[in-house]
């Protein structure tokens, strides 16, 4: 299935009592094609869901919403500029960063503030496409402890963890940045290309099948369209603990892609400092492809935010807000219908906005959600994997079993702390990976050369069908 709703906010507040409650239900389902009355594309599950979510009035996108909300984004006032953190442990500290071409050390200026003597970075690889103009930073690997006990299920147990020097980019892959990439491959993304019929279940092609001819292809004609699922804030108060309650503020637009971030009449014009959005698992990886880098792994993204700090809950220490100052894009005010834009944006940022991270690495809490390389599986931490983990080789999300998903990191601008805090590093998301979310892009890393690797990308498709059974909370 080309469309999903995977990986959306994916949060309910962190007191929740089981799997089913804590997430955003995330399927690949119906109602993004409008299909409420025509079945389930995806698991029984889902089928559900549907009905739940078609019950409580799905938030269609309208062109005039659109250009309005384009309008409130570009007009967003600035955040004023902010110093660097002060990170409160000097353990596992990044030395030097190294730009594309050269090297030049701005960590190890925030190495030294924390009296962690600085070593040279090795050189970047050569492998890397010199168009790249993203800066990356020299991360010198070690032991951390993954996950958190006080989050979600999903993200116990702490268990330590070991990854291998690498680089990884400063900041999320941006608008021209991606640009870049477009122009000279002209590679057209997900949220591009038109749905192909084959890529549905073959439960919902059986029941598009049984539909009237006219029926039929009036679907064809409004909904089998190239677009993304866009966040469209409702205009009234929405009870967000209601299951499937997540579909009164996503909605799939057709003509939503990168260069459309919100759908027609919107534009990334002012936005090439932005993050790129819309942009699939998949699209991510073919950027890796030309760039001569790679999708980190979700430890490898994880060991990176916490900026060497020991298992704190956001990436800049213990509080959200310090001497009240906003540390990242996330979301004020009740979600999802009223942002204060205390942080002063309602949408994505300019990267490099709100401080680094002890490592200097930027956006690594909200702003946009980033790809992993890992399968997603919420019960993955039980393994304990220590040495490089990579993920597993199967995927299973209880709230959607059937739908094979792969890793998130870090939250968005949509991450309420009073609806979801997945903005901490120990959080961890899923999304199909063929789908395109305006609050999801992604950022890339690369391994020293000559140094141990992550061994080999997991595979295009799990191992085995998930077939696990949701289990008893
Ligand atoms: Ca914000
Ligand atoms: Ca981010």
């Amino acid at each position: 299935m080309a469309i999903s709703m995977a990986g959306l906010c994916g949060c309910s507040k962190s007191n929740s009592t089981g799997p089913a409650d804590e997430k955003a239900p995330q399927a690949a389902t119906s109602e993004h094609l409008g299909l409420q009355d025509t079945g389930s594309i995806t698991s029984e599950s889902t089928s559900k869901q549907t009905q739940q979510s078609a019950s409580a009035g799905p938030n269609p996108v309208t062109a005039s919403k659109v250009g309005t909300s384009a309008k409130k984004r570009e007009s967003a006032a600035s955040v004023p500029e902010s110093s660097a953190p002060v990170a409160e442990s000097s353990a596992l500290v990044a030395e030097s960063s190294a730009p594309v071409a050269e090297s030049s050390a701005p960590v190890a200026e925030s190495a030294d503030k924390m009296g962690v003597k600085a070593t040279a970075a090795p050189p970047l690889p050569k492998t890397i496409n010199p168009a790249v103009g993203i800066k990356m930073i020299y991360l010198t690997g070690g032991e951390f402890l993954m996950g958190s006990d006080a989050g979600f299920p999903e993200e116990k147990p702490v268990h330590p963890v070991k990854v291998a020097p690498f680089f990884m980019d400063e900041t999320e892959v941006t608008n021209a940045e991606w640009k870049k990439f477009a122009d000279a491959t002209g590679y057209v993304t997900t949220a591009e290309r038109k749905p192909k019929f084959e890529d549905f279940t073959q439960e919902t092609q059986d029941h598009i099948n049984a539909l009237p001819a006219a029926e039929r292809k009036e679907l064809f004609k409004t909904k089998f369209v190239p677009g993304a699922v866009i966040f469209t804030p409702p205009t009234s108060r929405v009870e967000t603990r209601e299951h499937g309650s997540f579909m009164q503020w996503w909605s799939w637009v057709a003509g939503a892609d990168w260069k459309h971030p919100l759908g027609p009449g919107s534009s990334i014009k002012d936005l090439m400092d932005h993050p790129v959005v819309n942009i699939s698992w998949d699209d991510a990886q073919a950027y890796c492809k030309w760039a001569g880098k790679r999708l980190p792994t979700e430890a490898e993204w994880e060991f990176a935010a916490r900026g060497g700090l020991k298992e704190k809950t956001y990436v800049w220490g213990s509080q959200l807000r310090p001497g009240r100052k906003h540390m990242a894009n996330i979301w004020q005010g009740e979600f999802p219908q009223t942002n204060t834009k205390g942080d002063g944006y309602v949408m994505s940022s300019p990267v490099k906005t709100y401080p680094a991270n002890g490592y200097g690495l930027y956006d690594m809490s909200g702003n946009v959600w980033e790809w992993c390389s890992d399968w997603y599986h919420y019960r993955y931490f039980d393994k304990k994997e220590f040495d490089n983990p990579v993920g597993p080789d199967t995927s299973f999300d209880p709230l959607e079993p059937g739908v094979d998903k792969r890793v998130t990191k870090g939250g968005s601008f949509l991450c309420n702390d009073s609806y979801c805090s997945r903005y901490r590093p120990g959080a961890r998301g899923g999304t199909t990976p063929d789908t395109g979310l305006n609050h999801t892009g992604f950022r890339c890393v690369v391994s020293v050369e000559g140094k141990a690797e992550p061994k080999a990308a997991t595979p295009d498709t799990p191992a085995t069908p998930s077939a696990e059974k949701t289990p008893a909370p």
